[in-house]
């Protein structure tokens, strides 16, 4: 069943009657039908419904409609009109704790690298600090980045993350861009050990910074640019890493700190797969 369908038996006049106005627009982006994508747990709550009594008021229904408020909260993502993209942001996510303690708390018990990367021959420093946790390790740009121990805050997040959408991750890149000298030339996160239409959820917390999005091929079509503001989520999915690279600037403005962390599930795959020796 459907958020449509099941809009006659909730009573849509009652359900916006008792929303505050903060989640109203949730409500509404729900009823609009963009929640035909939202996660099957959703719908699941919305199909309860029909359980609920017939008494428009019993406790049973005032009950269900507190849940389903702070359901629709999280629900409150947009779809990005992408082309040849499957991208959807959340603007701000209830973490349940402060941002700014996140920040904090990531940045101090990280153990921090700054990795050496060769372009066109020569060796370079990115500009920004990284750090791979998880059960197995990573490569990219030829560099082989070996796991760290998640903490206890990177677990919290992780948790509220794979809630969120709905999906499990077993692994995080860590990102610190200390000031406005940091940035993270265009890529793609294409890696095999991410598979064809990796799933990568990307949280920031600190300072805003604007991520850049172009596509690989379609040259008429301009540099989308996103603000990703502390306790914004940026999931990517389907084919947007097959099509399109993004990065983050250095800027020009003085910023502070800033934390990204890009949830992954990579898996273990074979050397060299599918050649037989002699
Ligand atoms: O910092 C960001 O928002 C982007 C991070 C990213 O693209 C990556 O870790 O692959
Ligand atoms: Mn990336």
């Amino acid at each position: 069943m459907s958020i449509a369908d099941s809009r006659s038996t909730c009573n849509a006049a009652r359900v916006r009657s008792i929303l505050t106005d903060a989640n109203r627009s949730a409500w509404f982006t729900a009823k609009m039908g963009t929640a035909a994508a939202a996660p099957v747990g959703a719908r699941r709550k919305l199909k309860n419904c029909r359980a609920v009594k017939k008494n428009p008021w019993s406790q049973a229904r005032i009950k269900f409609l507190k849940t389903m408020q702070n359901q629709l909260i999280e629900y409150d993502f947009e779809r990005l009109p992408l082309i040849d993209a499957d991208l959807q942001l959340w603007r701000q996510v209830d973490l349940g704790r402060s941002y700014d303690s996140l920040l904090r708390a990531i940045i101090e018990a990280t153990a921090w690298r700054q990795e050496e990367i060769t372009v066109y021959g020569k060796p370079y420093l990115q500009p920004r600090l990284s750090a791979w946790v998880g059960d197995l390790a990573y490569s990219y740009s030829g560099i082989r980045l070996e796991p760290l121990p998640w903490t206890p805050a990177l677990l919290h997040i992780k948790r509220r993350v794979e809630a969120l959408v709905e999906y499990e991750f077993n692994s995080v890149l860590l990102n610190y861009y200390r000031d406005q000298n940091d940035g993270m030339g265009m890529h793609s996160d294409d890696e095999r050990e991410l598979g064809p239409q990796p799933v990568i959820a990307s949280l920031s917390l600190g300072d805003e910074r604007r991520f850049l999005l172009k596509h690989k091929s379609r040259k008429n079509l301009k540099t989308v640019k996103l603000a990703l503001p502390a306790g914004s989520l940026l999931l990517m999915q389907g084919d947007t890493q097959k099509y399109w690279r993004h990065g983050i600037n250095k800027e020009k403005q003085a910023c502070g700190p800033r934390i990204n962390l890009t949830f992954r599930s990579i898996r273990a795959h074979r050397i060299n797969p599918g050649t037989k020796e002699g």
